[in-house]
C-alpha cells in the first residue's frame, strides 16, 4: 500500500447518515451548473447523464447533493437553474434519480429559495424579490443570455402573513422531490440566500416574531425544516449552513453562538445530516475558525443530530485527516467532482486529479459538463 492509499482509508470507509447508507465518506457537493431545459427550468437527459457519471458509490460519490433547486418561481434567482415544484420538473428529475439509482447511487435534492438574490425579470409578474427586510444585496445574477449579468433587484420585506406561504413552498417542494424519486432532501440554509438572510442580523431588521433575537431570526429555518419532516422523516433531511464569512453578506457577528443554537435546534429535530460550508474560495481554515466548527459539530451531535458533512477546500489527504481526527464524518467535494467523475476511485488509487475549467462551470451544453472522462 502506498502512503497516499494509506492516507485516504478513513475517507473510503462506510458511514450511516440518518437513513442514508453512505458507501464511503466522499459526497458530491451541490453545484450550480445552470443547464436545465427551457422554458420551465426542467431537468433533462443531459443532466441525467452528468449525475449518472458521478453516481457509482464505489468510484464516484457515495451521496450526491443536487445542485441548488428553486422551490418556486419566487425562489428563483438565476437563469437556467432547475426547479422542483411543477409536474414537468418532477418528471424531469425522475430521469436523474433513475439514472443515479441504476448506478447504485443516492441523491438528495437541495431545496433553495434565493430571497433577495434575484431580479425582477425572474420573479412572478416582474415583482420585487422577497426578503426579511427591504435591503438590497451587493451582488449580481444572470438573468438570461441576452441580458447577461445584472445587479440584483431591490427586494421587498415579506409581510408576516406571507410567511406561512413561504413555508408551504418548502413543503410542496419536499413532496415534489419525493415524487421525483430522490432519497432525501437538503435545505439550503447557507450562502446568503433566504434562510440565511433571516438568520443574519445585517439582513434582518424585522421587529416581529421572525426578527430581533437569535431565536426569532432562526425561526424560519427551523419552521421550514419541521414542515418537510412530515413528508420525509427527519432521517432523510439535511440542512446546509455557512457559518463563516462570505461575499454576499457581512459575516455573522457571533458565529459560535448563532450556529451553535441553530445546530442544536436542528439536532433536536433528529436531522440525518448537517452540511457545513467551512470555508470560501481559497481561504484556509484558521485557528480562529476551528472553535466555531467544533461548537457546531458538538451541538448537532449532542442534541441528537446525525452526520456532520464538511465542505470547502479539501483534497483527499486533508479530507481523510479531518475524518481520522473526528472533526467530520464525511466530506463533500465540489469543483473536484466537476472534472473527476471518478473522484473516489482516484483517491483510492492515489491518482492525479484532472483540473477543472471555470469557463464551463455555468450554462452551455455538454462541453465541460459530461465531457470529463473517468480513468480507465
Ligand atoms: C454559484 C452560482 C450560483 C449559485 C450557492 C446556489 O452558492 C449557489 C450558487 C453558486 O449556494
Amino acid at each position: 500500500m502506498t502512503e497516499t492509499q494509506h492516507d485516504v482509508r478513513s475517507l473510503l470507509a462506510p458511514l450511516t447518515a440518518g437513513a442514508l447508507k453512505s458507501a464511503t465518506r466522499v459526497w458530491m457537493a451541490p453545484l450550480t451548473r445552470s443547464r436545465s431545459r427551457q422554458p420551465g427550468d426542467i431537468p433533462w437527459e443531459l443532466n441525467a447523464e452528468y449525475y449518472a457519471q458521478r453516481a457509482d458509490p464505489a468510484r464516484g460519490a457515495a451521496v450526491i447533493v443536487s445542485e441548488a433547486t428553486q422551490i418556486s418561481q419566487q425562489g428563483k434567482g438565476y437563469a437556467f437553474t432547475p426547479g422542483v415544484y411543477s409536474p414537468e420538473q418532477v418528471e424531469g428529475w425522475k430521469l436523474v434519480t433513475n439514472a443515479v439509482h441504476e448506478q447504485g447511487g443516492l441523491i438528495v435534492a437541495q431545496l433553495w429559495h434565493v430571497g433577495r438574490i434575484s431580479h425582477t425579470a425572474l420573479q412572478p409578474n416582474g415583482g420585487k424579490p422577497v426578503a426579511p427586510s427591504a435591503i438590497r444585496a451587493n451582488s449580481h445574477t444572470y438573468v438570461d443570455d441576452s441580458m447577461g449579468r445584472k445587479p440584483v433587484s431591490e427586494p421587498r420585506a415579506l409581510e408576516l402573513d406571507e410567511i406561512p406561504g413561504v413555508i408551504d413552498q418548502y413543503r410542496h417542494a419536499a413532496q415534489a422531490a419525493k415524487d421525483a424519486g430522490f432519497d432525501g432532501i437538503e435545505i439550503h440554509g447557507a450562502n446568503g440566500y433566504l434562510l440565511q438572510q433571516f438568520l443574519r442580523r445585517s439582513t434582518n431588521k424585522r421587529t416581529d416574531a421572525y426578527g430581533g433575537s437569535l431565536e426569532n431570526r432562526a425561526r424560519l429555518g427551523i419552521e421550514v425544516t419541521r414542515a418537510t419532516l412530515d413528508v420525509w422523516g427527519a432521517d432523510r433531511v439535511g440542512y446546509r449552513i455557512s457559518p463563516l464569512g462570505e461575499g454576499m453578506d457581512d459575516p455573522d457577528d457571533h458565529p459560535s453562538e448563532t450556529y451553535g443554537y441553530v445546530s442544536t435546534e436542528l439536532g433536536k429535530l433528529g436531522l440525518g445530516f448537517l452540511h457545513v460550508v467551512e470555508q470560501f474560495g481559497d481561504a484556509a481554515r484558521t485557528p480562529e475558525t476551528e472553535p466555531v466548527l467544533a461548537t457546531i459539530r458538538q451541538a448537532f451531535r449532542e442534541s441528537g443530530g446525525g452526520a456532520y458533512i464538511a465542505n470547502g477546500g479539501y483534497d483527499g489527504p486533508t479530507a481523510a485527516a479531518r475524518i481520522a481526527d473526528d472533526k467530520a464524518d464525511a466530506v463533500a467535494f465540489g469543483k473536484a467532482f466537476i472534472s473527476n467523475p471518478d473522484l473516489a476511485d482516484r483517491f483510492r488509487r492515489g491518482a492525479d486529479l484532472a483540473e477543472w475549467d471555470r469557463g464551463t462551470f455555468y450554462g452551455g451544453g455538454a462541453e465541460g459538463y459530461t465531457t470529463y472522462p473517468a480513468l480507465s
